[in-house]
């Protein structure tokens, strides 16, 4: 060993307290006590066989990867493609967030995405705070759509935990088509497509308790609080039915039979502060019963609230729409085995995932003991988040608090929650540091392969030169192709990705290059064109006057506008429409207009608009943005704009 690594080594290994009781114990105390993964044999054991892992990895220059991975930003509140197993980033898809690029939530596309789908109490509520749109997110959860167990490619579908919404991305243009905002809930978190027969309900976890008929009338009586489990119809993009449940509601995961949803709960004690959310020994996992539920929303036994069919599935109302499973406290990942029987639920602050059998759960329904479903529970180390698959079995386990990955066995756990003594536990690998989410290639569905590993660590402390007091985190790649698992790739990410999916590129045909001219991205643009006597497709070049409104319909051809120049007067509403007549390859054009906050991409065929106010008078230049020709500096063109009483 190199006495360099020797001294990078020992430095972890001082800056990592030695996970244990007392960082169990000084889990809330803040950041600094969360530095457990002394950095040891483990590592220096597997760096044996990881020229030959990282070899595997490698994707040479103009070489494509076998994986795209979906990757969630947290509080960027974008989704981003990156392939696997290279790391390499190969998109960011504006979601919640607003691009400068791409002018995602600027262009009107983009705002009519946003709004389309609000109730009209939302729109009121937004209009009355001056706002359109929000423009930030919290994107925890990413996943694809199903079709019997298998990823299909249609659509990808997130959450935003801090605006309470739901938004779904189409596969092929990439673009988001769709976002919700979910009423009666709070904090949209947990989120997961139905998986079987194939994504008809895309089902979104309210994390936080608020009251019902939240209008203002109370905070202190906590009895009028509620928490709300969601079921969003993935085709309408609408609310299908919600249930309410007792405690709050944080993952969320389907079984293989479209039988079950099933989420995690940490705070079954409806407490409002740390101490309080803390307090029990136990708290549980929610199970929904999907046919019961249906069943009582075709009869109609639901009320409705805020335009919402509602059912009651809290404990005191004895439905068979729930059954709460205890669970040891504060559990938090809920994933579900591709062996299409068990479901795994990370423990947090116990060190133990307990193992539900989930063919168990029809005699939990008809009233046998809530917990006779569980079949294991194997002690894994300290602090398991989430769980991943192999598809052989075998189970990896994120330890935040250890800054390790576990792989395990569910048979031999199983047999040892028997009584059998056997280990249940098959290997750890140390990564850096404390881990969140892990996924597996293609683990979350029936196909899972046991090639890679994308282990999503919070904390990248000394891993990457020094950028300031905010570090990236640190996607780690680990080959788990072997017996033992091998980190053979460390990818510094911005805040903050919670969660990953690695699908197969053979599932990802239908992705175009060029737009199809009729897409109805744009087809309330086109609808105002034929309004005003523009034909999108024959394109004629020309600016309409429509009493303080002005409408600049222009084509786009590399490397010039077709209006190089275009008056409006001080005030305006200036709606600038730009269609790309380029239908080649990766020729994006972009519209920018000087000091004036615009910005926006137009891609091969597309049509996309922005609409401001002119300013002050004068001369402004707009130009494209988008490099695309020998001449794109001179891409561009003047708008004057003329004063008001002129
Ligand atoms: S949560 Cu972030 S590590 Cu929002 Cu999926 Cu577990
Ligand atoms: Cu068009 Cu640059
Ligand atoms: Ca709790």
């Amino acid at each position: 060993m190199s006495d360099d690594l020797k001294n990078r080594i020992s430095r972890r290994g001082l800056l990592g307290a030695t996970a244990g009781t007392a960082a169990l114990a000084g889990a809330f105390a803040g950041r600094a006590t969360l530095t457990g993964g002394a950095v040891g044999v483990a590592a220096l054991a597997s760096s044996a066989t990881a020229a030959g892992a990282t070899e595997a990895a490698t994707v040479a220059p103009g070489q494509l990867d076998e994986y795209y991975g979906f990757w969630s930003s947290g509080q960027t509140g974008e989704m981003r493609i990156l392939g696997i197993p290279s790391m390499r980033e190969l998109m960011r898809v504006p979601v919640f967030n607003r691009c400068s690029a791409s002018g995602w939530g600027q262009t009107n596309e983009s705002i009519r995405i946003h709004q389309r789908t609000m109730t009209d109490k939302t729109k009121a509520f937004l209009a009355a705070n001056g706002k359109k749109i929000h423009d930030n997110g919290d994107l925890h959860h990413v996943h694809m759509s199903f079709t019997e167990g298998k990823y299909d490619g249609r659509h990808l579908y997130m959450n935003d935990k801090a605006n309470t919404r739901v938004a779904r991305v189409r596969c092929d243009v990439m673009k988001c088509d769709a976002i919700l905002e979910i009423p009666n809930a709070k904090g949209i978190h947990g989120l997961r497509p139905q998986k079987w027969p194939r994504t008809n309900y895309v089902f979104a976890n309210g994390e936080d308790e608020a009251p019902l008929v939240n209008d203002g009338s109370t905070m202190k009586d906590v009895s009028t609080y509620v928490n709300v489990f969601t079921a969003v119809d993935a085709d309408k993009w609408d609310v299908a039915w919600q249930v309410l449940v007792s405690g709050n509601l944080d993952n969320t995961d389907a079984d293989y039979e479209g039988k079950w949803a099933f989420s995690t709960s940490y705070n079954s004690e409806m407490g409002m502060t740390l101490a309080d959310m803390t307090a029990s020994e136990m708290d549980h996992v929610v199970v929904f019963n999907i046919a019961e539920i249906e069943k009582a929303i075709a009869a109609g036994a639901y009320t409705e609230q805020n335009g919402v069919k509602v059912l009651d599935g809290r404990k005191e109302a004895n439905s068979q729409f729930t059954r709460y499973i205890p669970i040891a406290n504060n559990p938090h990942g809920c994933n579900m085995a591709p062996d299409k029987k068990h479901l795994c639920i990370g423990g947090k602050l116990s060190p133990t995932v307990t193992v539900i059998d989930v063919t168990l759960l029809d005699a939990v329904f008809d009233g046998a003991d809530p917990r006779s479903c569980v079949v294991a529970e194997p002690e894994l180390g300290l602090g398991p988040l989430h769980n991943a698959f192999d598809g052989q079995g075998n189970v990896f386990t994120s330890l935040f608090l250890d800054s390790q990955v576990v792989k395990w066995n569910i048979d031999k756990a199983i047999a040892a929650y028997k009584g059998e003594a056997v280990d249940p536990i098959l290997d750890k690998v140390d990564v850096q540091y404390q881990p969140g989410h892990l996924k597996t290639s293609m683990g979350e569905t029936l196909e899972a392969d046991g090639k890679w590993l994308v282990c999503l660590c919070k904390f990248s402390k000394d891993r990457f030169l020094n950028v300031g007091p905010l570090k990236p985190e640190n996607d780690q790649l680990i080959d788990i192709s072997g017996d033992k698992m091998v980190v053979v790739h460390d990818g510094p990410n911005f805040a903050e990705p919670h969660d990953a999916i690695a699908v197969h590129a053979s599932k990802m045909t239908g992705i175009k290059s060029v737009w199809d001219r009729q897409d109805p991205m744009w087809a309330e643009t086109r609808k105002q064109a034929e309004a005003d006597g523009v034909d999108l497709d024959d394109y004629q070049d020309q600016v309409i006057r429509d009493g303080d409104k002005v409408r600049v319909y222009m084509s786009s051809q590399a490397p010039q506008f077709a209006i190089e120049e275009f008056t409006v007067k001080e005030g305006d509403e200036v709606t600038v429409i730009v269609t790309n007549l380029d239908d080649i390859d990766d020729l994006t054009h972009g519209f920018t207009m000087g000091n004036h906050g615009v910005a926006m991409e137009i891609g091969p065929q597309a049509t996309s608009s922005v609409t401001f106010v002119a300013g002050q008078p004068g001369v402004y230049w707009y130009y494209c943005q988008w490099f695309c020709h020998a001449l794109h500096m001179e891409m561009r063109g003047r708008m004057f704009v003329e004063p008001k009483a002129a």
